[in-house]
């Protein structure tokens, strides 16, 4: 039988990875050969991605997975959402890519609902309303004048793609997290593009995950080690849309793609675009195979990552498995957070952030590492409470089981009270999610596996390590605490 053998790209807001994927009727063996962190850098007052540091790690990795496969029969690469470079008509890169934390959009999102509706941008796109999403950062790039010189956007997995191959398309998952896509047609909302102001020319044609993209040009590699020729496949390049595709699950399944962000939610046949699901925040993102992911994004992770950056600037020593270790074993509830406050998103001091938030609100401000690290989980927790109920109540789907994927699956703690906190199992893994239904995906587009969602997933829960966590006796303390955290 046939076997593929795939390099998936992964690059999450803290860390890409480049990994060979042996995928086949029975096999689904994954092997990491490089992993480098992706640190932002502030230079003029702005927040930026640092691009070409990412593009030559990712081709440092591509020559690992040459070496170590024997040969690639292709390449896939997924990234985190709404970021772009734009091209000038000669393909050049106009500027660095800006980071969706820097606070050049700030107040932009209010200026263009108050002009041109929530209503009308929601009930197409069907895409939450965040400040960073892809359609008021080129509004604020048009303040910035690089806009009039550009040719094209690409969002940043399809700026890596053109990089390799010469390319230049949208793959359709990512481009919906622009708010610029008609979520029903998954197509460009063309009148809407308009009433921004965005040139429709600078916006590339859509392509859906499985489609071959082109081959790594020998320009693109030269002095590199990696050989080109190599089919590079477009993958549910949203990260969270690979993820989804990874989470082994079955009817009646909630998921948390926990990383950075935690996205938490559904898998859906088509779009809910109602005032309700607007109101309550739901995004209807493009998935795989026609599919829509109905999730709300939740803070996540990064509450504790940027609290971890914090202390170790500080010169503190912060172990992340130590300080979860001492969490566990104080008590929980005592102190909670909305975690999706808006003060929480710009990078910076995070531990202060949250003690601010807890005297507003009057809850016991936590004082040690730990203590703010038992408030995180237990927030976080909280948060998946309302967004699973709230999705199964606008959804009319009954809930049975919540999976857990990505680099948060392993906070054990997290896990548990994740399960206790939405009173069902937790079913924990794969860890690497984003990089399975990268491989998965290329490797269906190779034919060397069939099937349907399901069938990928029915290989995923067969060949991968999963955790099984058992929720505790409903008790009213989460009930209690979610009252807490939402009252005004
Ligand atoms: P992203 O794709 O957004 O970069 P990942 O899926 O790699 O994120 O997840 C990163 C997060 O995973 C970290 O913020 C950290 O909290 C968590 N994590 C990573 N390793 C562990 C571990 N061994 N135990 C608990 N949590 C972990
Ligand atoms: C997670 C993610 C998420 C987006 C955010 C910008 O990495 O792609 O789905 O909302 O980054």
């Amino acid at each position: 039988t046939a076997l593929a053998t795939v390099a998936a790209v992964d690059l999450g807001a803290s860390s890409g990875r480049v990994v060979v994927g042996a995928v086949g009727a029975d096999q689904l063996q994954l092997s990491e050969v490089h992993r480098f962190a992706n640190e932002p850098v502030r230079v003029a007052g702005t927040l930026h991605w640092d691009v070409l540091s990412l593009h030559r790690s990712m081709l440092h990795g591509l020559r690992q997975a040459q070496q170590t496969a024997g040969r690639l029969d292709s390449a896939g690469i997924d990234s985190w959402a709404v970021d772009y470079g734009l091209l000038d008509a000669s393909g050049r890169l106009l500027g660095n890519p800006v980071h969706y934390r820097d606070s050049r959009t700030s107040g932009v999102m209010a200026d263009v609902l108050s002009d041109v509706g929530a209503e009308r941008v929601y009930s197409s796109t069907g895409i939450q309303f965040l400040p960073f999403n892809t359609a008021y950062q080129l509004v604020a790039e048009r303040r910035g004048g690089l806009l009039e010189q550009a040719d094209q956007v690409l969002l940043v997995p399809d700026l890596f793609g053109y990089w390799l191959t010469g390319a230049t398309v949208a793959e359709v998952t990512n481009a919906s997290t622009s708010q610029l896509l008609d979520v029903t047609r998954r197509a460009w909302d063309d009148e809407l593009v308009a009433r921004l102001g965005i040139r429709r020319s600078l916006l590339p044609d859509l392509v859906e995950p499985g489609t071959l993209l082109g081959e790594v040009t020998s320009d693109a590699v030269a002095g590199t080690g990696v050989e080109p020729g190599m089919p590079v496949v477009a993958v549910g390049s949203h990260d969270t849309a690979s993820a989804v595709v990874g989470v082994p699950m079955g009817a009646g399944a909630a998921y948390v793609s926990c990383g950075t962000w935690s996205l938490v939610g559904l898998e859906l046949d088509g779009p809910v675009l109602t005032g309700a699901s607007r109101e309550a925040g739901f995004t209807n993102e493009l998935g795989v195979d026609g599919t829509v992911r109905y999730l709300r994004n939740v803070m996540g992770l990064w509450l504790l990552q940027e609290s971890l950056r914090t202390w170790r600037l500080d010169g503190h020593v912060a172990d992340l498995g130590a300080l979860l270790d001492e969490a566990a074993r104080l008590p929980r509830l005592r102190s909670v957070v909305d975690p999706d406050d808006p003060r929480f998103l710009p990078p910076g001091d995070m531990p202060a952030r949250i003690r601010a938030l807890c005297q507003e609100r009057g809850e016991p401000v936590p004082r040690t590492p730990a203590e703010l690290v038992r408030c995180i989980v237990d927030s976080l927790a909280l948060a998946y409470r309302r967004t699973v109920h709230e999705a199964a109540a606008l959804t009319g789907t009954e809930v049975r089981v919540l999976h857990v994927v990505g680099g948060g699956s392993q906070n054990a703690l997290l896990c548990q009270a994740a399960a206790d906190a939405v009173g069902l199992p937790v079913v924990a893994g794969p860890v690497e999610a984003s990089v399975i239904g990268n491989a998965l995906v290329q490797a269906r587009a190779l034919g060397a596996v069939g099937g349907d969602l399901a069938a990928l997933r029915a290989l995923v829960a067969r060949t991968q390590p999963l955790q099984r966590y058992e929720p505790a006796p409903p008790t009213v303390v989460w009930a209690d605490a979610e009252r807490r955290v939402r009252s005004s």
